[in-house]
């Protein structure tokens, strides 16, 4: 603004917008824009993915399996997961299909009070997530870790749904969703990275909303 020119109520508070980053997007505020990844629309609904295998895993029947390079394998029934401390976890989704859910309300076991448990060898640098329908993902074991990881056996107070995973999946929020097994019974740790079902049909060894790593080369 030059000296001349008044500054009019117009101008003033088009002045704030731009200070406070409002209308970037001409719909967004910039508060929204940072809480939404590149590429990405919001759902209020949750949308059901998988590859059509929805496995009926009874909790008698059901055990987590850690394998790999940890100095504490071993298989966890129902009831020993339930002994763990339970935590609870919000966080937003982002699916690779460009959907996002925000406000997911998770409980379960944090995936650190897990690997405090296991005790991850020192060499160990990646996970492996093998699920009851033969689905399988990679992630690096920093990201597994997150904070706000949580093998979730509750959605929004009640038991997880067969649909989406239950009796138990992994939520690791800050990747696109294809990383978050449904199902989960297996974790192995890995020195080296190995790729999983969607990472060996072309898409991203990490899968970072934040970067859009969606497909390997991204
Ligand atoms: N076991 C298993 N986990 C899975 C999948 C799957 O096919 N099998 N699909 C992944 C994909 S691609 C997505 S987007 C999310 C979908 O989870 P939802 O159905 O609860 O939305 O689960 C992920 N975890
Ligand atoms: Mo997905």
């Amino acid at each position: 603004m030059t000296d001349e020119t008044p500054e009019t109520k117009l101008t003033a508070s088009k002045r704030r917008w731009a200070e406070q980053g409002r209308f970037l997007t001409g719909k967004l505020t910039r508060a929204e824009t940072d809480r939404l990844p590149p590429g990405q629309h919001l759902v209020k609904n949750w949308p059901v993915l998988d590859l059509g295998q929805q496995p009926r895993i009874q909790t008698t029947e059901w055990a987590l399996q850690i394998i790999g390079a940890v100095e504490n394998p071993m298989k966890l029934d129902w009831d020993a997961f339930h002994r763990l401390p339970q935590s609870n976890r919000l966080s937003d989704i982002h699916c690779v299909t460009t959907w996002s859910r925000y406000d997911n309300r998770w409980q379960g076991v944090s995936t650190r009070d897990l690997l405090d448990l296991v005790m991850p060898a020192p060499e160990a640098r990646f996970v492996m997530l093998t699920s009851y329908d033969g689905y399988t993902t990679n992630l690096p074991l920093d990201d597994f870790a997150s904070e706000n990881g949580i093998l979730a056996t509750a959605w929004e107070g009640e038991p997880l749904t067969r649909d989406h995973g239950g009796p138990m999946r992994l939520v690791i929020p800050h990747l696109y969703f294809w990383k978050s097994a449904k199902w989960l019974r297996r974790i192995e740790f890995l020195l080296g990275d190995q790729a999983g079902f969607w990472e060996r049909n072309g898409y991203h060894m990490l899968g970072d909303p934040w970067r859009e790593q969606r497909y390997s080369g991204d």
